[in-house]
């Protein structure tokens, strides 16, 4: 019998025992080296923390029935479970009332967030298609992941995701990188997990082949551990925010030493001579020296000089994790990059250029052959207006206010009613503490979520989905080997239903039943969305089975067309019939595009403008740590943060943060003790983990802990969210990504009682039983 199959966003499973209660995940047999994420998803444990049923906050719901009730803010009132149809009546006649009041353009459907793999159930898509129908919704642009590397490197080189699925693969890194240079390492932590899941985790083997095969490696990183080659490699731990600098002194060394490659900048390049005129401080009097470098990046002249000279003798892979550019002036390390990657003269050689992060997703270095994956339709949204993604809590603060985007100006709409489905915002959003603020004016808001996660206990009415492992669905990823049917395994907790069967009883009250339905149930659309990419397989000239064999199969593999993969090769070889999707066709390391826009906070040429926090900054005096929030090793963002896996990362039930031995002995802190990390906007607990590991003054707290804040005035938060401590502005006026990077805090010893962690719990009124 073929095995069957379950597949999440770090891993494809093989189930045992499904629909029954010992049903359990093992990896696919195939995969090198599986996440230990996945198994814990089944446990019985995370139940805890289901929503069984519909809900309704207490006080909203008095409003509607005309009764009286004390008016608790969001956040800190009862909830009280109905029946789905009252719930889907409530749903109705609000979406209705505001939509009828207000217009479309006062309904955020925005959404954003990872929701779960699977091609059909894909919750933004669900809510997207739904919205659309009912007259459409402000949606959002860009990503929290890469916010400034997105919208910056269309205009210098090629869109990210051309960039993303074009990295050259690590068999030729293995062949012919000599020296390999990562900003912010390649984190195996990160590589387990890829959008839509990964069959085949080649990123720790990657780096050994290369490691094997005789690769220098230097990771210029304020934290050691997120580079893992299984040998020695060299360290440069630099002030965190600072790349840009550092990148500059390389460049400016290449310059000065007559080492870089004319004939590339000259043959595939525009705009060199203005960066040439910066890096000579002919624009700003500032000559941008690699000792100048030195002083701000605490990386020593005399190394900074030796790896641009190895950097030129070598076959040399420069690559940059997307924290960098998650950060105020994010641009500015990725336009470097590209400036110094031109220099170096090695884009489109085997081995040599430049990687927008090997390490963040297992698809970046995939040999396999690329193909295109099942889709379902959103149809087409009416409403023009939107937002940055990261620009939630200034569109809900300031409607009417202006806000430029990529050279445009616009207007924030005036928000009434929030949908939400799939994505956590009190996980993925700054400053937490603000949006708190922020989130408190729209007169509803509607949550579809598996879990009583912060966002749900922040909602009106919380409506219960299902997970992956309780429905059939199709899973593909980019560049990976295998299509997989994912069969049920297991029965649906409590009255939870399918995002798709949620917004299908919606729209039957709204009466669009037909045109979102157009008459399937989830399981037809399953057998729809795979009939139609067998067609589309055809026409590219693949032979994939039936719907019928590929369910009794499980899965389809991918045949690997066995070629090497090299970014940028035709374009390199052959610049005239490869020009670029650029202004000029060629590499821009100037923009005069993005000069034209005239925006003091990116100019046209890459620069380094000190962040608005940082350890060169004046606030340093009053917190001296610059804190990272980088990505959880035990989970994906806030998912399953109460699976066993996750909980056992933890110290005294609080998230780990890192520092260095000098800093903690400074403060009198040890090792397992629970701290407070604290500044102006907000204040969080978490358990010390003292290492060597990090830069002294560099802290690490990683994100998705589950917001729990106190109720009473300080607003503590208990549990280890970072997000309440960082800063909520853009990278820039250009890309208006999110700059969670950039942080200072202040860390003390936590005398007082410990409170009771909450994060885990239902809120009051829920009992889950
Ligand atoms: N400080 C700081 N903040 C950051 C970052 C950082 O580096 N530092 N990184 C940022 C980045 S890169 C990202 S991408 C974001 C991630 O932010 P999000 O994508 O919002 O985080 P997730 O925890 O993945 O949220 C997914 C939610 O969907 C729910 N869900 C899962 N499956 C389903 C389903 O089938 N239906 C429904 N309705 N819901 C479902 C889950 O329970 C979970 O609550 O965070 C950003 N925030
Ligand atoms: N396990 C797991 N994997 C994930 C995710 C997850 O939640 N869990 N999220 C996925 C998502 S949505 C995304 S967008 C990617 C994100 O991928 P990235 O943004 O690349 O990941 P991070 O872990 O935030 O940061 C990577 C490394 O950069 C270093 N770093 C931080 N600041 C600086 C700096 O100023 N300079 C230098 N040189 N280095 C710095 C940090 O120490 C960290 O180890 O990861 C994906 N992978
Ligand atoms: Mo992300």
């Amino acid at each position: 019998m073929s095995p069957h199959y379950m597949a999440y966003h770090w891993g494809l499973y093989e189930v045992e025992n499904g629909m029954t209660d010992r049903a359990r995940l093992t990896p696919y047999r195939h995969d090198p080296d599986p996440s230990p994420i996945g198994p814990a998803a089944l446990d019985e444990s995370v139940d805890r923390a289901r929503v069984r049923r519909p809900a309704v906050r207490k006080s909203w719901l008095a409003a509607q029935r005309g009764a009286q009730s004390e008016a608790l803010p969001r956040g800190k009132d009862r909830f009280v479970e109905v029946s789905w149809e009252e719930a889907i009546d409530l749903v109705a006649r609000e979406l209705t009332r505001v939509t009828e009041k207000y217009g479309s353009e006062s309904v955020f459907g925005g959404s954003y967030g990872w929701s779960s793999a699977g091609r059909f159930h894909h919750a933004q898509s669900q809510v997207h298609r739904f919205l659309n129908l009912t007259g459409g919704y402000v949606s959002h642009v860009g990503s929290y992941s890469m916010g400034a590397a997105r919208a910056l490197m269309q205009y210098l080189v090629a869109p990210m995701d051309q960039l993303m699925a074009e990295h050259t693969d690590w068999q030729t890194l293995a062949e012919h990188t000599e020296l390999f240079v990562t900003f912010g390492g390649v984190p195996a932590k990160n590589a387990q997990i890829s959008a839509g899941g990964t069959v085949n985790h080649r990123i720790p083997g990657g780096l050994r082949a290369m490691q094997e095969a005789g690769c220098r490696f230097v990771n210029v990183s304020p934290v050691r551990d997120d580079l893992e080659t299984g040998g020695a490699f060299e360290w440069w731990a630099i002030r965190p925010n600072t790349d840009t600098a550092l990148i500059l002194g390389i460049a400016h060394t290449l310059l000065v030493e007559g080492r870089f490659d004319a004939d590339f900048v000259e043959s595939h390049c525009v705009g060199f001579r203005q960066f040439q005129r910066y890096l000579q401080g002919e624009l700003d009097g500032e000559v941008k020296s690699a000792a100048w470098s030195e002083s701000i990046t605490g990386i020593r002249e005399a190394d900074v000089v030796a790896l641009a000279r190895d950097m030129a003798s070598h076959r040399t892979m420069i690559n940059m994790a997307w924290s960098l550019q998650r950060a105020h002036h994010g641009e500015q390390p990725y336009w470097a990059l590209v400036a110094l990657a031109a220099m170096l003269g090695q884009i489109g050689l085997p081995g040599g250029g430049f990687g927008v992060c090997y390490g963040a997703e297992n698809l970046m270095g995939s040999p396999h052959r690329q193909v295109r994956g099942p889709r379902f339709s959103q149809g087409i949204n009416r409403v023009s207006a939107f937002i940055p993604v990261a620009r939630i809590t200034d569109m809900l603060l300031e409607p009417g206010a202006t806000f430029t985007y990529q050279g445009g100006e616009h207007r924030y709409p005036d928000i009434r009613l929030i949908y939400w489905a799939g994505g956590n915002p009190f996980h993925h959003h700054q400053d937490l503490n603000r949006l708190v603020r922020a989130w408190q004016k729209p007169e509803t808001i509607i949550v579809n979520e598996p879990f009583w996660t912060p966002l749900a206990k922040m909602a009106d009415i919380v409506l219960p989905a299902t997970l992956p492992s309780e429905r059939n669905d199709i899973f593909f990823a980019k560049r990976e080997p295998a299509v997989a049917y994912m069969k049920q395994a297991r029965a649906v907790v409590g009255e939870a239903r399918n995002d798709y069967d949620i917004f299908a009883a919606i729209a039957e009250r709204m009466e669009i039943a037909e045109a979102f339905s157009e008459g399937r149930d989830a399981d037809g659309w399953v057998r729809h969305l795979y009939e139609e990419w067998q067609v589309a397989m055809t026409e590219d000239g693949l032979d994939v089975p039936d719907f019928e064999s590929f369910i009794e199969q499980g899965l389809v593999e991918i045949p690997d067309d066995g070629k090497p993969v090299i970014m940028l090769e035709a374009f390199r070889q052959d610049p005239l019939t490869y020009p670029l999707a650029t202004p000029s066709g060629r590499i821009e390391i100037s923009s005069e595009t993005i000069a034209g826009y005239g925006l003091e906070d990116c100019p046209g040429y890459p620069c380094w403008m000190p962040p608005a926090e940082w350890l060169g900054a004046p606030e340093a005096e009053r917190w001296p740590l610059h804190m990272i929030s980088d990505q959880p090793a035990r989970r994906l963002h806030s998912q399953f943060d109460n699976s066993p896996h996750s909980l056992a990362g933890k110290i005294q039930g609080r998230e780990p943060v890192c520092m260095h031995p000098d800093d903690a002995r400074a403060r009198g802190l040890s090792d397992g003790d629970v701290v407070k990390l604290h500044n102006a906007r907000g204040s969080c607990l978490a358990g010390l983990v003292v290492t060597d590991g990090i830069r002294p003054g560099v802290v690490k707290l990683s994100t998705g802990a589950w917001f729990d804040p106190t109720s009473d005035d300080t607003a503590l938060e208990r549990h280890g969210n970072p997000n309440v401590l960082t800063l909520d502005i853009p990278t820039s006026s250009f890309a208006q990504g999110c700059s969670a990077q950039t942080c200072l805090v202040e860390i003390s010893a936590w005398s007082e009682p410990l409170p009771d962690i909450r994060a885990h719990d239902p809120p009051d009124g829920i009992s889950n039983r």
